[in-house]
C-alpha cells in the first residue's frame, strides 16, 4: 500500500479519470489507472504486470467499443451485402498487441505504461492464447478476419465460445501430456456479451405435419444460444468487424426446483448440464458414439443460432426499405462455409425459409443455394465427413427430411439431364446407403447445393477438379475456383518483427507494404546492397538471440545463435512427415559420430527446433512426439557433437510460440507427401519473414517458389502426380531403399536414443503399401533426395552474403500471400461484396 493510503500502488501523480479515447501517453495512463481503479477485476492493493495488463486491455476495448459501434450503425444505414464466416475453429492467439497495432498506438501505450512503472513487451505476456481451433484452418479464419476489417468489408465471423481451446502441451519422459487450456480462467477483457442477442436451438424432437401440409419440428429439447462479441479491428481504419461467438445456455424453467429440493441435484439441472457440454471443449475426442453426437450438435448449433441472426438482422435492415422480397436475401447476405463443419447451415436455411418464413421448396432452395459458398481444405479421406443417417435422423429429423429431399431431386436432375452420368450416381448422391452404416456426405451436400466451392492453393484446388469433385465439374464446370491462403502481414511481420519490419520500410521509403504487400518486391534491387544486407543480418540475428532466450526459459536448453535455425512447426501428422525430418537428423548425428574432430569443424552447425501438437488418440504421431525428444535427450548432451548439432522439441507450439520462432527461423521445413498438404500457410509466414524453405512441390509450396524464384528454394522430393504410381510400385516390392535411409532406421532400432519400443512406429515405414501402413506417405521414396538438398542447405549457409540475399528475396517474393488479396478475391469473385469505410 502507498504511505498515503491510495488504494493502488500506481504514481499517485497519475489521476484515475476515464480518458475513453485518450490519445497522449498522460491521459492514457489515467484511462488505464481508472480501469484498475474503477472496473476492478483484482484486490486494490497489488498493480503488478497482470493487473497492468487487464487494465490496459480494458483501455483498449474502449477505444475500440467507439469505433466498434460506429461500424455497426454504419452497415446498418448503408444496408451493404454482407459476408458471414462460419467456422467452427478461430485461432485468434493474443489480442493486445494487435489491437495497439492496428489503431497504431503503440508508442502512447508504451509511454503510458512506462508512466505506470510497467513495459508494454511484459504486459503483452501476461495475455493467454485464444486458441479456439487446431491449426491452419483456425488460424486461416483469424487472419481472414484482420483482412475484411482491415479491407472495410462488411464481414463478420460465427464461430463458439468454446470453455476449453485447445489443449495444453507439455512433455514428459513419457511424451506428449494434454491438459486444458484455461483461457477464460480469470475472463477475456475482448468480449462483450450481447445479453439481448439469444435464440433458441432445438435437438431431437419430431416433425409435425400440419392441417396445411407444412412441416414443422416440434418437441425434443431447446436450448438458449447467448452472443458474445470479440471486436475484429482493422488496421488504420475505422471498421470494426465482430466475431460473434455462441454459448449454449439452458434456461431458468429448465432447472427443476422441486427436484433440486429433493434432493435431486443432478437430475434438477440436467438440462443445464448437458447446455454447458455443447460448449465446453474445441474438439470432443470422437471415438465413441456419445463423442460423436456431440460434436454433431456442436455444429447445429452454431448454424442454426448464426442462421437465425441473419435473418434477424436481414429483417431489422429491411424495415423502412419496403416491399423487399425474400428473393433479395442473397443480394444482401453471403454465407461461406469453412470446410464441410458448418454443412448444416444448408439445410436449417432451407428449415427456416420453409417452415418459419412459409416460403415454398423452389423458392427457399434458390435462395439458400444462392447464398453459401463452400471451401475445401483437404482431400485426406479421413477428413472428409460423414455423419451417420441414424444419428442425423434421431437429433435433427426435419434436416433429414430436408436432406432427403436434395438428394432426391439431385438424382432426378442427373438422370433427366445428363444420363451419361448415371453410373456415377452412387458416389456423386448425397446419400451413401451402404447397409453397413448408411451415412450423409457433408462435402457431396456442400457441393451440390453451394453456389461455389474453392480449394485453398492452385495445385490443391485442381486436385478437387480432377479428382474429388471431378464428376460434378462436368455439369457445373464455373462452379469451382480457387483462392490461394494467405496470412495477415500485420501481425506475421508488422507486429510479430518490429526490427525486419522498419528496415523494409526505410527501403522501401514507406510503410505502405503493410496494407499493399506487393510493395515488398521493391527490396529485390537492393539484394545485393551490402548496407541493407548488414541491416538484415543484424536483425535476423536480433530475432535468433530472442528465440534462443525463450528455448532456454521453456526447455532449459542453451542453443547457438550462430547455428543454422532450422526449424519444422505443424500439428503433427503422418503426412507432414515430422518422421522425415528426425530420420534426417539421425542419419546428420551419425555421421556426426563417424567423422573426426576436422571434419566437423567443416560441417555448418544446426539447431534443429520441431513443435507441434498431436492429436490425443493418434497414437503414431504420439510417438513421433516422443522420439523427436528422445533424440534430443541423447544428441543434445553429446559432448562430441553438440557444437554442431541440436535437436529441440519445442513445446505447446501455439500463435505466440510461432509469433516468436517465426521471425528468429532461417530454414524451415514444409516436407509433406506431394497431394497432402492442401495449402499450409506457416510456410508464407516462414518465407515472408526472410526464412528459406525446404520443401516438396505441395499446397502453396508451389506457388511460393514462383514467387521467390526456384534459387532461393530447396525442393526435393516425389511430385502429386507420381505418387500414386509409387505407391503401386511400393505394392508390387518394387522400391528399393537407399542405405542412408535403411541406416537412419537401424540405429533408431539399436536402441541408440531410447529404450523404448520405435518399432511399431517403424514399422508403419515398412511392408507393402496400405493407408497407414506400408510407407504410404513415401518416407522412403523421397528420403535421399531430402539428404542431398540438405547438403546444398549447408553448403549455402557457408555463403553468408548468398544467404542473405536469398532470405531478402524470399520476403520480397512473399507479396502474393498477403490474406489482403486472398480476401479482395472472395469479395470479388465469390461473396459479390464491396468495402463499406466508416467515415
Ligand atoms: C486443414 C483441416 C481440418 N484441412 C478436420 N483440414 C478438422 C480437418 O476438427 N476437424 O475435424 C479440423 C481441421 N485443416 C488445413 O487447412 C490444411 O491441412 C492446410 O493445408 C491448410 O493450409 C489449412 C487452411 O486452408
Amino acid at each position: 500500500t502507498k504511505p498515503n493510503g491510495s488504494t493502488n500502488n500506481t504514481p499517485d501523480k497519475i489521476p484515475a479519470t476515464a480518458h475513453p479515447l485518450a490519445q497522449d501517453p498522460t491521459d492514457i495512463a489515467s484511462n488505464i489507472k481508472y480501469h484498475a481503479q474503477y472496473t476492478p477485476h483484482f484486490s486494490p492493493i497489488k498493480f503488478e504486470p497482470e493487473q497492468a495488463y487487464y487494465a490496459a486491455a480494458e483501455s483498449v476495448r474502449d477505444r475500440l467499443i467507439q469505433q466498434w459501434n460506429e461500424t455497426y450503425l454504419h452497415y446498418h444505414k448503408v444496408d451493404p451485402k454482407q459476408t458471414y464466416y462460419l467456422s467452427m475453429e478461430f485461432l485468434q492467439g493474443r489480442a493486445l498487441t494487435n489491437a495497439i497495432g492496428n489503431l497504431d498506438i503503440q508508442d502512447a501505450y508504451s509511454a503510458a505504461l512506462n508512466k505506470l512503472g510497467h513495459e508494454l513487451e511484459e504486459i503483452t505476456e501476461q495475455e493467454k492464447d485464444m486458441a479456439l481451433g487446431n491449426g491452419g484452418l483456425g488460424r486461416l479464419a483469424s487472419c481472414f478476419l484482420d483482412s475484411m476489417a482491415t479491407l472495410n468489408l462488411p464481414a463478420w465471423g460465427y464461430g463458439l465460445r468454446y470453455r476449453y481451446g485447445l489443449f495444453k502441451q507439455s512433455i514428459s519422459k513419457t511424451g506428449q501430456e494434454e491438459m486444458a487450456e484455461d483461457w477464460l480462467e480469470k475472463f477475456s477483457p475482448w468480449e462483450v456479451v450481447r445479453h439481448d442477442v439469444v435464440f433458441p436451438v432445438r435437438f431431437f424432437g419430431r416433425v409435425e405435419v400440419l392441417p396445411t401440409g407444412s412441416r414443422k419440428w416440434v418437441d425434443g429439447e431447446v436450448l438458449q444460444a447467448l452472443a458474445y462479441d470479440i471486436p475484429i479491428p482493422g488496421y488504420k481504419t475505422k471498421n470494426t468487424n465482430s466475431l460473434r461467438l455462441w454459448e449454449a445456455k439452458a434456461s431458468a424453467h429448465d432447472f427443476n426446483l422441486f427436484q433440486f429440493n429433493d434432493g435431486q441435484y443432478t437430475a434438477a439441472a440436467e438440462l443445464h448440464a448437458r447446455a454447458q457440454q455443447i460448449c465446453a471443449v474445441l474438439y470432443p475426442g470422437d471415438a465413441t458414439e456419445e463423442g460423436k453426437l456431440l460434436r454433431l450438435k456442436q455444429q447445429f448449433f452454431l448454424c442454426s443460432a448464426s442462421l437465425q441472426d441473419i435473418i434477424a438482422r436481414f429483417k431489422e435492415r429491411k424495415e423502412g426499405t419496403k416491399g423487399r422480397e425474400w428473393s433479395e436475401f442473397p443480394t444482401k447476405v453471403a454465407v461461406q462455409l469453412n470446410d464441410t463443419h458448418p454443412t448444416l447451415a444448408i439445410p436449417e436455411l432451407m428449415r427456416l425459409l420453409m417452415d418459419e418464413e412459409g416460403l415454398g421448396w423452389d423458392e427457399a432452395w434458390d435462395v439458400t443455394s444462392r447464398t453459401i459458398a463452400y471451401t475445401n481444405h483437404t482431400v485426406l479421406p479421413e477428413a472428409l465427413e460423414k455423419w451417420s443417417q441414424v444419428v442425423m435422423s434421431k437429433l435433427l429429423p426435419r434436416h433429414m427430411e430436408i436432406i432427403e429431399e436434395i438428394d432426391k431431386r439431385f438424382i432426378t436432375m442427373i438422370k433427366s439431364t445428363r444420363p451419361d452420368l448415371e453410373s456415377k450416381i452412387p458416389d456423386m448422391r448425397i446419400l451413401d446407403h451402404n447397409p453397413n452404416k448408411p451415412v450423409v456426405r457433408m462435402a457431396n451436400l456442400c457441393v451440390v447445393s453451394g453456389h461455389t466451392v474453392n480449394g485453398v492453393a492452385q495445385l490443391h484446388s485442381d486436385i478437387l477438379k480432377a479428382e474429388l469433385f471431378a464428376d460434378y465439374v462436368s455439369i457445373w464446370p464455373n462452379k469451382f475456383q480457387n483462392k490461394t491462403n494467405g496470412i495477415t502481414p500485420r501481425r506475421w511481420l508488422r507486429f510479430c518483427s518490429p526490427e525486419l519490419s522498419q528496415i523494409i520500410t526505410k527501403w522501401l521509403k514507406t510503410d505502405k507494404w503493410v496494407t499493399n504487400l506487393d510493395l515488398l518486391v521493391g527490396l529485390r534491387q537492393f539484394a545485393d546492397n551490402p548496407e541493407l544486407q548488414a541491416e538484415w543480418d543484424s536483425a535476423k540475428m536480433a530475432n535468433k538471440q530472442r528465440l534462443a532466450q525463450y528455448i532456454l526459459k521453456v526447455t532449459g536448453e542453451t542453443i547457438d545463435p550462430n547455428t543454422l535455425f532450422d526449424i519444422q512447426v505443424k500439428r503433427i501428422h503422418e503426412y507432414k512427415r515430422q518422421l522425415l525430418n528426425i530420420l534426417g537428423a539421425v542419419y546428420r548425428y551419425k555421421k556426426l559420430k563417424e567423422m573426426s574432430p576436422e571434419e566437423r569443424k567443416a560441417t555448418t552447425p544446426r539447431t534443429i527446433m520441431i513443435g507441434g501438437k498431436a492429436f490425443a488418440t493418434y497414437t503414431n504421431a504420439k510417438r513421433i512426439v516422443k522420439l523427436v525428444n528422445d533424440v534430443g535427450a541423447v544428441v543434445n548432451t553429446d559432448p562430441e557433437v553438440n557444437e554442431y548439432l541440436k535437436v529441440v522439441f519445442v513445446p505447446n507450439y501455439n500463435v505466440s510460440v510461432a509469433e516468436v520462432l517465426i521471425p528468429g527461423s532461417e530454414l524451415s521445413q514444409h516436407i509433406s507427401t506431394a497431394g497432402m498438404e492442401a495449402s499450409g500457410t506457416s510456410n508464407m509466414k516462414f518465407a515472408l519473414n526472410g526464412c528459406l524453405i525446404i520443401g516438396t512441390l505441395d499446397g502453396a509450396n508451389v506457388e511460393i517458389r514462383e514467387e521467390v524464384g526456384e534459387e532461393n528454394f530447396f525442393l526435393f522430393g516425389a511430385t502429386a502426380d507420381q505418387v500414386p504410381n509409387l505407391r503401386k510400385d511400393r505394392e508390387n516390392g518394387l522400391f528399393k531403399a537407399d542405405p542412408r535411409y535403411e541406416e537412419a532406421k537401424e540405429f533408431i532400432r539399436s536402441n541408440a536414443f531410447e529404450s523404448y519400443d520405435y518399432n511399431p512406429l517403424l514399422d508403419s515405414l515398412e511392408g507393402n503399401s496400405g493407408y497407414g501402413r506400408g510407407d504410404y506417405f513415401l518416407v522412403g521414396h523421397d528420403f535421399p533426395t531430402y539428404i542431398d538438398i540438405q547438403e546444398k542447405v549447408d553448403e549455402a549457409y557457408k555463403d553468408r552474403k548468398r544467404w542473405i540475399k536469398m532470405s531478402i528475396l524470399s520476403t520480397a517474393g512473399s507479396g502474393k500471400f498477403s490474406s489482403d488479396r486472398t480476401i479482395s478475391q472472395y469479395a470479388k469473385e465469390i461473396w459479390k461484396i464491396e468495402a463499406c469505410p466508416v467515415p
